[in-house]
């Protein structure tokens, strides 16, 4: 039986931990699970067995590390091979009798995607590939991709699955306690993605136990048509005895797991820490629910999980939504706004920025329309003569790094809208399909590939009717067209074309009366370009706003506009505020607040240089960043630019952080932008030393576990115009290989930097390492996270707060 069919009228049992008990069977650290698929078959069919013979409908390969950046291709297609087969073997011995299954598990590849880290993309798309092709050859039922933190990620699994077989297709996400992917994901913006990219299952393992990940799968039920799988570890990992060891028992985790599934789960099983035990009690707890409940009328009404759950499946969510690496936006009642300045139409700076190159100019244009409050950014690049798929796809890369807004990627070159959709980090809106056939079938493959919401504009081969009827007979058309490449209705919203008044006196009417029938009568969403409306009229505003507020007033979903119109925002808040989607009127009260002269924020001009520093830091641009501080160089000693702007900016990134505000990926960016600065810094200084006396060696570096080396870099750079000849050994460096090198060169000073309070241990083995291996060294310990207090106990001759401070104490040593 095919496992979709099965999950039609079932609750679906998966396995439990496979690392655990590989652990237990002898698995050392380090040592590669999969290879045990070859050396250990018999341990590998073993659990398998031990988890159908406890009820799972569902095992997953021993294959979760299984990829071509561990492996070369031959290991990779052994390793593959005998997973499978020892999934097999255990399936045809097992004693269970319910249905069973074999899934290709997929795991992380542990790298970082650009542009937070270094990995391509579509490099990682290939990576996936060969795994699931290997699985496809020697046949699995289906393929399980799990514990990925990282949404774009999981987008290149997913894309590599969809582009290698027709299997079924299960993604299972790792949470944090923020409820958050690592990369900032909400599990709403997940259903989206993945929904739209025809994922057939979405839920969430790993991380946390059952309880504390049931308010996260009970985002997914409200959102999810498709079934949500919840794959918990066996509660919160505490160290006993040097062991590492759960704190939530078998009985435990039913009991929770069973709740869930009374709350809609239809797929369970567990993760790290989780023994066949654990299945086996989730499993005859769910099924030994008592068949028959009382009813509120006290007569016994039959509760089959079975039959409950053929309902659940009906469960499909009417929701239209878009979402972006962090977060949804569903078209709901209150209007959806998006924001039209990237596109050059009329705008021959933006033009010029295109035509040179310039994307910090277009990123800062997304920027300030998001500071302005829109909900989307239309992304259009198109002007003669470029290269619009580079370009479009460019753009979009880099804005998805600088603001976390949904994209509504615009173009009518297919061709582009292909690159942008496919390296998009989310569901995108996609602008724009037409009721023409060639358009149609040009838009369509890609939006049901990539997922998409598609605003389909009612005009066709006949041009743009000039009636009501004949704009909404297309957009039936372009419904029933739709349905027959399985787009859903709800992933569409109609465009109904507002045209320039001035032109033709009725052009409002017929645009508004077409959208009010899409509205009420297709039940579709709906979408304009409003100021398309003022086109050959002075004062636009003044029209834009009053054609906004009708168009709001018959049902407009969402409108293309510009933010930067104050007579727009206002529309938008008196409106929100006049249909009670702004409790107390709080947005618009903060919103005319702020349009007060002396209220309106500071922009930061040329002038005040070190305010655009700390900004283009903080959004991360980065080529800004550089050019800035070029600026700021002329007249400002380097340090007092890296004490005054560059510092405090990362501050209050970090704080951010903290604060769950901003995200690992944005931090990365003004990580990113923080280092271009300091690169002009470096450039600056070289060749006009401070001190040019020739001092002694100092070895420097960030310790164990530890990857922040924007100070220690800082440091080195003082140390070395001050005289020093530092030997800079990098970030995350073990004390073996600092002692190491201290006794090689019998350096007089050592320098350690660390940033987090879980790497100061590591500071403190280094310092005792160099106690045993170089006794005549002294160390200076230094980074955010110490204290002079704390530097005294772990036995560091010297805390120094900031790189000046090193080098005052190393001159002392120096002699
Ligand atoms: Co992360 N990070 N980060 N981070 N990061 C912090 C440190 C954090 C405080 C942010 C927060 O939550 N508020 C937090 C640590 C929390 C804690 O330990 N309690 C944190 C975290 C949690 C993480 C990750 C775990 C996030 C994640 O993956 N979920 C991850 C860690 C990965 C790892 O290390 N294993 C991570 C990653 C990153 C980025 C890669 C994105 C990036 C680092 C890029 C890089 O360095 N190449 C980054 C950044 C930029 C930060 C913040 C925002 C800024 C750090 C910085 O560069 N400051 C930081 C928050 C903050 O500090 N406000 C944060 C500027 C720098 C010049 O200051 O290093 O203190 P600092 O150096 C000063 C002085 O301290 C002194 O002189 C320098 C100049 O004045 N000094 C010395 C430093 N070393 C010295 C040595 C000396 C003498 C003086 O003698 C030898």
């Amino acid at each position: 039986m095919n496992i979709l069919d099965y999950l039609k009228n079932n609750i679906l049992y998966l396995d439990g931990g496979m690392g655990t008990l590989l652990q237990k069977s002898g698995l050392k650290p380090g040592e590669h699970p999969e290879v045990w698929n070859i050396t250990n078959p018999q341990t590998i069919q073993n659990i398998h067995r031990d988890y159908f013979d406890a009820g799972s409908n569902v095992v997953n390969t021993n294959t979760f590390g299984a990829n071509s950046l561990k492996f070369t291709d031959d290991e990779l297609e052994s390793i593959i091979k005998s997973a499978i087969e020892n999934a097999r073997i255990a399936r045809d011995t097992s004693k269970g009798t319910q249905e069973k299954f074999i899934a290709l598990d997929l795991g992380p590849t542990g790298k970082l995607l650009k542009p937070y880290g270094d990995f391509e993309f579509e490099d990682a798309v290939n990576v996936f590939k060969k795994t699931v092709g290997m699985g496809v050859k020697f046949g699995v039922d289906l393929v399980f991709i799990e514990t990925m933190n990282d949404s774009y990620e999981t987008k290149a699994a997913l894309l590599a699955v969809k582009e290698m077989c027709d299997l079924p297709v299960f993604v299972s996400n790792a949470y944090g306690e923020d409820g958050k992917l690592m990369t900032g994901a909400s599990p709403e913006a997940m259903v989206c993605m993945l929904e739209g990219m025809g994922a057939d299952a979405i839920g969430l393992n790993c991380s946390l136990g059952p309880r504390e990940l049931g308010s996260i799968a009970e985002k997914m039920l409200a959102v999810a048509s498709v079934p949500v799988i919840m794959k918990p570890n066996a509660g919160l990992p505490k160290s006993v005895d040097g062991k590492t060891v759960y704190d939530v028992d078998s009985d435990e985790f039913a009991d929770a797991l069973k709740m869930m599934i009374d709350k809609g789960v239809r797929i369970a099983g567990g993760c790290c820490g989780t023994t066949p035990e654990y299945i086996k009690s989730l499993v005859d707890k769910v099924k030994a629910q008592e068949r028959f409940e009382a009813s509120a009328d006290g007569i016994k009404v039959e509760n089959r999980p079975d039959i409950i759950w053929e309902d659940a499946l009906k469960g499909y969510k009417d929701i239209t939504m878009v979402s972006s690496y962090t977060h949804a936006v569903v078209f709901d009642k209150s209007p959806v706004l998006i924001g039209e300045r990237i596109n050059p139409t009329g705008k021959k700076r933006f033009k010029q920025a295109l035509i040179e190159g310039d994307m910090d100019y277009v990123l800062t244009e997304g920027i300030r329309q998001q500071e302005k409050g829109v909900h989307i950014l239309d992304v259009n690049v198109g002007i003669p003569d470029i290269d619009e798929e580079k370009v479009l796809s460019d753009t979009v890369f880099n804005l998805q790094a600088v603001s976390d807004l949904p994209l509504q990627i615009d173009t009518s070159n297919p061709k582009a809208m292909e690159k942008a959709l496919r390296l998009y980090n989310g569901k995108a809106m996609i602008n724009s399909v037409n009721g023409k056939k060639e358009s149609m079938h040009a838009i369509f493959p890609l939006v049901k590939k990539y997922g998409g919401v598609v605003v389909a504009l009612t005009l066709d081969e006949n041009g743009i009717p000039d009636t009501i009827e004949g704009r909404v007979a297309i957009a039936r058309k372009i419904l029933d067209t739709a349905k027959v490449y399985g787009i859903d209705k709800k992933d569409i919203v109609f465009d109904t074309l507002a045209m320039a008044v001035s032109a033709d006196k009725d052009a409002c009417k017929v645009t508004l009366g077409a959208l009010e029938v899409i509205k009420n009568e297709l039940g579709c969403h709906t979408s304009l370009g409003v100021s398309n409306v003022s086109f050959g009229l002075p004062s636009r505003d003044a029209i834009n706003s009053v054609y906004f507020a009708s168009a709001l007033e018959r049902g407009l979903s969402a409108a293309i506009m510009n933010p930067h119109s104050d007579q727009m925002m206002q529309t938008y808040y008196s409106y929100m505020a006049l249909n009670g989607f702004d409790e107390n009127f709080a947005e618009y009260i903060t919103f005319m607040e702020g349009m007060k002269p002396e209220n309106k924020p500071t922009e930061i001009v040329s002038g005040d240089a070190h305010g655009a520093l700390k900004n283009a830091i903080i959004k991360g641009l980065k080529d800004k960043a550089g050019v800035i501080c070029d600026e700021l160089l002329k007249e400002n000693a380097p340090l007092e630019i890296v004490n005054g702007d560059i510092i405090p900016a990362l501050d209050i990134v970090g704080r951010g952080f903290e604060e769950k505000t901003v995200y690992l990926p944005q931090l990365l960016m003004s990580a990113e932008g923080a280092k271009c600065a300091f690169e002009r810094i470096k450039e600056h200084m070289s060749g006009s030393k401070l001190d040019n006396t020739k001092k002694c060696t100092f070895v420097i570096a960030t310790v164990h576990g530890d990857i922040h080396d924007i100070g220690k870099n800082i440091v080195k750079l003082i140390l070395e115009n001050y005289g020093f000849n530092v030997i800079d050994l990098g970030k995350d460096v073990p004390p073996e290989v600092i002692a190491d090198k201290v006794a090689e060169t019998r350096a007089p000073l050592v320098g350690l930097s660390a940033l987090m309070t879980t790497t100061v241990p590591y500071m403190e083995e280094t310092i005792k390492l160099l106690r045993e291996r170089a006794p005549w060294c002294k160390v200076i310990v230094g980074g955010a996270v110490l204290t002079k207090e704390y530097a005294d106990t772990i036995g560091a001759d010297m805390y120094a707060k900031d790189a000046m401070e090193a080098v005052r104490y190393a001159d002392t040593i120096n002699g």
